[in-house]
């Protein structure tokens, strides 16, 4: 099962209770007190990681509760602090508070982290609260409770290439042939229903990630097909490559499928629109393929690299080539990240009501 969404609920570990606690020793007729503070809430943390790629764990539990702080104790004991939470997600996972809808973190890192409900703080034990008129202080601190949020996690695989063209068009044999992605090969439509990730070595310092994705058809932008939805998933890749099938099974034009996808790429977003691309012409293999390429080429008057998806003819050098153009976009991206806006920082306010304290008696 393929999971890229995911609505659960993060609570913060709530503060433990401070303590009332007065001095009790032999010979100390009138100890004064020591109740010692509550331990803190521990903090819910997200963190992305590489070798989990869907949103699966979430689907069935939807309640994530960090560890709350324990009370306060006699002697000036402060309890102990609550355990923090820290929850796996695929690096690319988008954090949404689900209420306001606000992007909270977009964790496209590997190992990056962010403190998504902080843990209430413990309250302070009645040691805190002499005063001069009041000696022995019969009220302290109630820990203040964690912080709450219901989220909506969404996963945006993050590949550098992906792979778009008309169902059978030979997208998955060619990254079966180039990673060690196995999704279903068949000679029908619609044969991938969700995007596969797979990672072509180039050499062991060059690695590509790359996405096999559904078949797109005329109209996918209104839902037809598959729809358009998993387009999502190469927003974020640096470089597309358009596969066309030089003999469609249907018997359509090589060209009119080109502008056809070109046309859903441009409904669908214009991040996607924009992307550079790389047009591969496939099943080079098939007679009479050389004659249907030179006529595709001068139709588009847009370079076209050969390549057959089940020979491996062309492929090492379609892997040189996208190697060079994901560099190239990396750089670029790069040098305009100083644009980007600025993220969105969580709150730093204490939580709970200041003023309020709970009178525990002694
Ligand atoms: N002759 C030849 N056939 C190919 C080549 N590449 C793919 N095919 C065949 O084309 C058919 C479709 O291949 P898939 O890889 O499933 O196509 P797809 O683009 O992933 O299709 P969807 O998942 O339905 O969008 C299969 O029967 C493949 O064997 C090729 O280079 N040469
Ligand atoms: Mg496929």
């Amino acid at each position: 099962m393929f999971v890229d969404q995911a609505e659960i609920y993060v609570k913060g570990g709530d503060g433990g209770d401070g303590c009332v606690g007065f001095r009790r020793e032999a010979y100390v007729p009138r100890g004064g007190p020591d109740g010692g503070d509550g331990g803190n809430g521990g903090n819910v943390y997200f963190v992305a990681v590489d070798n989990v790629d869907t949103l699966m764990d979430f689907s069935g539990r939807h309640h994530w509760r960090a560890e709350d702080g324990k009370k306060g104790m006699g002697k000036k004991m402060t309890g102990k602090s609550g355990k923090h939470l820290v929850i796996e997600v695929p690096r690319g996972t988008l954090i949404y508070d689900k209420d306001t809808g606000i992007l909270l973190k977009d964790l496209t890192e590997s190992r990056e982290k962010v403190c998504i409900a902080r843990g209430g703080k413990g309250g302070r034990g009645n040691v805190h609260f002499t005063t001069p008129v009041e000696q022995a202080p019969r009220h302290a601190e109630p820990g203040k409770p964690g912080q709450e949020r219901n989220l909506r996690l969404e996963l945006k695989l993050i590949a550098d290439v992906g792979l778009v063209g008309k169902p059978n068009a030979g997208k998955s044999t060619l990254i079966s042939h180039i990673s060690e992605a196995r999704p279903k090969i068949a000679d029908y439509p619609f044969t991938t229903l969700h995007p596969v990730l797979g990672i072509a070595e180039l050499s062991r310092h060059k690695r590509l990630v790359i996405a096999d994705l559904p078949g797109l058809i005329e109209g996918a932008h209104e839902g037809a097909g598959l729809g358009d939805t998993f387009l999502r998933h190469i927003e974020r890749t640096r470089v597309i490559v358009h596969l066309l099938d030089v003999m469609p099974f249907d018997g359509s034009d090589p060209a009119e499928n080109y502008y056809m996808i070109r046309n859903e790429l441009n409904k669908y977003s214009n991040i996607l629109a924009a992307k550079p691309e790389l047009i591969v012409a496939n099943k080079m293999d098939l007679t009479n393929a050389d004659e249907i390429l030179d006529q595709l080429r001068d139709e588009l008057g847009k370079p076209i690299l050969a390549i057959s998806a089940v020979t491996g003819k062309g492929l090492v050098n379609l892997l040189e080539k996208l190697w060079y153009m994901v560099q190239e976009q990396r750089d670029l991206d790069e040098s305009r990240s100083d644009e980007k806006t600025p993220e969105f920082f969580l709150s730093e306010e204490p939580m709970g009501e200041e003023d309020e304290f709970l009178d525990l008696g002694e």
